[in-house]
């Protein structure tokens, strides 16, 4: 073992010491686990016992982890259609928390936690919160909402019981949330990232420093973002920025987390097990292929998941990280597989408009995509706010960067696109996830 990797393990605290259980070992616990969730939810879920009867299976032909593969999968419709309490295992009032997210369309979602299942999201939390090399004494502002959506409440109870001092603002209300900041020394900050893109603005107009502050932590997701974003937040404050992963139906924040390498993202396999599949035919793909992440929780009772199709696409990066743990990681979430545009017959996502804008010199990370159609043909436009200088500078400098990103944008998209630059703040800003994409297709 190298010196490096030993002082890593030597540094985590028992808080994790899960990270590092053997491969082996962790197999073991994870084929236990696995075993007992598929009984209980064969026994307790009328859906899924239907499901595993549709394929003659029973929980004694689980026997391995591969034979995970046997199991139906579960959908985002499965919940809908079972609204509001069709899929939960445990009779109510073992239930201590019900949470909801929204979607776009239809009925909500409802996901219920007991008290063990509080306990195990408040455990992968504090795990996170450890990764992303925070300790008791940090000061902690969650400015995730609180509420129906879990990712203020989960980072709450994870910050609270890693022994930091939380402040709980919640989204919005950027001037107070930068008051707090500065006066309480904040020094680790969990929100989307594009709501602190908004903080850093607001602060600048506001004459502070965020490079002045002792904030040196951001705990971010619920939304894709790219490293040129992470680059971006990093030249303009003096935070390392961490990305966080997770979703209701899971647990919420803390399926998984990057570590102080930010090579991917560790899953907390004793508690979820991951899978690539292909999104089309449902095939499990090898680790190092790019696919649709499926995820099996291995703890949960209120409301335990088998095979869940995230939609989020990713791959199990291969090999083993250099921070010492043993958990298995996932590469940062880009897109959704149903995120997708289809433009003139031609697939974009809204990560390779991202990518390809940040990319050039003068334009800030606030764009939107606007989709309409003329005469039966989309149009696809995007608008990217650009640096004051821009605006003030010779208007040659303006079109010559019009002319960047058009042709940035129509190399990696391979379609013509229209490009509109607009001043800063000309885009709404988000209080949590960010809308990327106006659909005026249908109107
Ligand atoms: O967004 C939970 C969460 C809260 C995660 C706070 C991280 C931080 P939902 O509202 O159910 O739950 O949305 C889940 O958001 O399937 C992904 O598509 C997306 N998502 C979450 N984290 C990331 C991330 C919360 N780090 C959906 N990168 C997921 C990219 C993310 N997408």
């Amino acid at each position: 073992m190298n010196s490096t990797l030993e002082a890593n393990i030597a540094d985590c605290t028992s808080v994790s010491a899960q990270d590092y259980t053997p491969v082996a070992r962790m197999r073991e616990l994870q084929m236990q686990r696995l075993q007992a969730v598929v009984g209980r939810a064969w026994q307790q879920v009328k859906l899924f016992r239907t499901r595993m009867g549709e394929r003659g299976l029973t929980p004694r032909e689980i026997r391995t982890l591969e034979d995970v593969r046997k199991l139906p999968f579960t959908a985002k419709s499965d919940l809908r259609d079972t609204y509001p309490f069709g899929l939960f295992a445990s009779p109510m009032k073992d239930v201590v928390r019900l949470h909801v997210s929204s979607g776009t369309t239809g009925k909500p979602i409802v996901v219920a936690y007991t008290k063990e299942d509080v306990d195990v999201w408040t455990s992968v939390m504090v795990r996170c919160l450890a990764g992303c090399g925070l300790h008791p004494g940090d000061i902690v502002q969650v400015a995730y909402g609180y509420g129906l959506f879990t990712g203020g409440l989960g980072a709450h109870y994870g910050a609270e019981a890693l022994g930091a001092t939380v402040v709980p603002t919640s989204g919005g209300n950027a001037d107070r949330q930068i008051m707090l900041m500065k006066d309480f020394g904040v020094t680790a900050i969990c929100c989307t990232p594009t709501y602190f893109l908004h903080l850093i603005d607001r602060a600048a107009e506001l004459g502070v420093d965020m490079k002045e502050l002792p904030l040196r932590a951001g705990v971010f997701g619920a939304e894709p973002w790219t490293d040129s974003m992470r680059k971006h937040i990093e030249s303009m404050s003096r935070i390392e920025a961490f990305d966080i992963y997770g979703l209701s139906e899971i647990i919420g924040p803390g399926v998984g987390c990057e570590c102080s390498r930010h090579d991917g993202l560790h899953i907390f396999e004793d508690h979820f097990y991951p899978e690539i599949v292909d999104p089309t035919t449902g095939e499990t793909l090898p680790d190092g292929s790019e696919g649709e992440l499926v995820l099996t929780t291995l703890s949960k009772q209120a409301m335990p998941m088998v095979r869940y199709r995230t939609r989020d696409i990713t791959m199990i990066m291969p090999g083993r990280c250099e921070c010492g743990r043993t958990l298995r990681r996932i590469a940062r979430i880009g897109r959704r597989s149903d995120d997708m545009l289809i433009i003139r017959g031609v697939n974009v996502f809204p990560s390779q408009v991202e990518a390809a804008l940040l990319q050039i010199e003068g334009t800030l990370p606030h764009y939107q995509i606007v989709l309409t159609r003329e005469q039966g043909l989309d149009q696809m436009e995007v608008q990217v706010e650009v640096t004051p200088q821009m605006f003030t500078d010779k208007i040659g400098a303006l079109q010559g960067l019009h002319d960047r990103l058009q042709g940035a944008l129509d190399h990696v998209l391979g379609i013509r696109v229209e490009v509109a630059l607009v001043e800063a703040y000309t885009i709404e800003r988000s209080q949590g996830k960010a809308k990327r994409v106006i659909d005026r297709r249908a109107t």
